[in-house]
């Protein structure tokens, strides 16, 4: 009896998925959407000249990891300046335990780490290429094992960052779009079948080892733009290789970006880079962000956003449906910049307070409000909670919540349980606010509310 039921029970399941995989892809990336809030991890040669080539800064635009294309630009570095830092590659400061912490402390519940940037050079000891930190380099670590053992110890999901399209060490690697780049030479753009070889003999045996070595959560690919050499062919093609390895693995949309069935191909959508999008979005989907403008280490990049406004993206994008990726580039001897240290340690704060508001949360159910941002949960059958996250604190001493009829429960500060007056305002709630901000950044307001009265 009980074995029939067993059998019964996987036979639902198995026809729930078969027959509605949007339901399957939600279980799949339940973990990712509870999450909310992720690292990104740029490390690798870049991280060593941080920006600046021969006391110059490179040019075009602020992106570090690129130095390679624009050092000096508009000619970038020759294949021999850029081996030289494999030489030099030595991050003695690199601790995972150290990285995975700051994650945690700051409230991200996952880090994707640039297992292989656009430059081909493998932060794990690739059997595929030996430009890799254990053969090209004198700190023979393996930096992918060394932080997913810390992922472990910490409860943090691990990915990888896969530069699938371009790679600029191997011959048949794409090279950046000659639109964007008027560097002379102009990049020589790779034949199909140039492509074709890095793309058997370097790209999927690389994605392969990257599975089956580290068992990632995420597989986050980089493509902008629709490179017409990512054909449909080679798009399914490294989609079954993940699937057929771990059909757990989430994919973002990022493998071909502008490809029209991309949303029913990926499990989730990555947005531009430093992209908010302002409407809210089913499917799961991110922003991957910077602190400052570089994505790898920028040794003069000082324009560091505040952690305020760091922590609005997060809102902004929860109250959306969506994840906040937020960046870090480590500097060339493996140390988190200051700045990033304090920005992850002030968010963090911040979501140990007001994490219930974030993690698992739902988006905005109501209008969109001109003080702040709205996230939400269900409390049971009748009553729903929102978190009201003011951004802007009102000088008249109250606020009005539109799109919601009836009167809440209860109405309070979350940080300091402070319970707040509230009155029916025609079809809106009025909110008698404290006199002064709890958290200057962002204050957090939970409302109970009968989810027959909103609207
Ligand atoms: O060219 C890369 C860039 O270096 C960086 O990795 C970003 C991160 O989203 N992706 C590409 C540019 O969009």
């Amino acid at each position: 009896m009980r074995k029939t039921l067993i059998c019964l029970v996987l036979v639902l399941i198995a026809l729930t998925v078969l027959l509605d995989p949007a339901s399957a892809n939600q279980e799949k990336t339940r973990w990712f959407t509870d999450a909310r809030f992720g690292m990104f991890i740029h490390f690798g040669l870049y991280s060593i000249p941080g920006g600046v080539w021969e006391d110059e800064i490179m040019g075009r635009n602020m992106y570090a990891e690129w130095i390679q294309k624009q050092g000096n630009w508009p000619h970038g570095l020759t294949d021999k300046e850029y081996q030289s830092l494999a030489e030099q590659f030595n991050p003695v400061e690199f601790d995972a335990k150290e990285w995975v912490w700051e994650a945690k402390n700051a409230g991200m519940k996952y880090i994707v780490i640039t297992a292989k940037h656009h430059d081909g050079f493998a932060l794990w000891p690739s059997k595929v290429s030996s430009f890799n930190v254990m053969d090209a380099t004198p700190f023979k670590r393996d930096i992918l094992g060394e932080l997913a053992k810390a992922c472990d110890d910490y409860d943090i999901k691990l990915g990888f960052y896969y530069s699938h399209w371009q790679d600029w060490k191997h011959p048949g690697g794409a090279r950046p779009p000659v639109k964007e780049f008027h560097s002379v030479p102009p990049p020589k753009q790779v034949s199909d079948a140039e492509f074709e070889r890095y793309w058997q003999e370097k790209c999927l045996p690389q994605v392969k080892e990257l599975i089956q070595n580290y068992n990632p959560a995420i597989m986050w690919f980089d493509t902008w733009g629709k490179p017409d050499i990512i054909t449909d062919e080679r798009l399914n093609e490294l989609i079954d290789l993940v699937r057929s390895l771990d059909s757990d693995c989430l994919i973002n949309s990022r493998i071909l970006m502008k490809h029209p069935d991309i949303a029913n191909k990926v499990d989730f959508l990555s947005m531009g880079d430093n992209h908010f999008p302002k409407n809210t979005i089913s499917m799961p989907w991110e922003t991957s962000g910077t602190m400052n403008r570089s994505w790898g280490y920028h040794q003069w990049d000082y324009h560091w956003e505040a952690t305020g406004e760091l922590l609005k993206k997060l809102v902004g994008n929860v109250s959306r449906n969506g994840n906040f990726q937020l960046n870090i580039g480590p500097k060339g001897n493996g140390e988190f910049p200051l700045a990033s240290i304090r920005r992850l340690g002030e968010i963090g704060a911040w979501m140990a307070v007001n994490g219930e508001a974030i993690y698992a949360s739902l988006p905005n159910p109501i209008a969109t409000q001109d003080w702040g941002y709205i996230t939400s949960r269900p409390m049971n059958d009748h009553l729903i909670r929102l978190y009201l996250h003011i951004e802007k604190w009102p000088e008249n001493g109250e606020i009005r919540v539109n799109g919601v009829r009836l009167l809440p429960e209860q109405v309070f500060v979350l940080e300091s349980q402070q319970s707040l007056l509230f009155a029916p305002h025609h079809g809106s709630v009025t909110i008698t606010m404290p006199h002064i901000p709890v958290d200057p950044k962002l204050t957090v307001l939970v409302m109970d509310v009968d989810r027959q009265g909103i609207e």
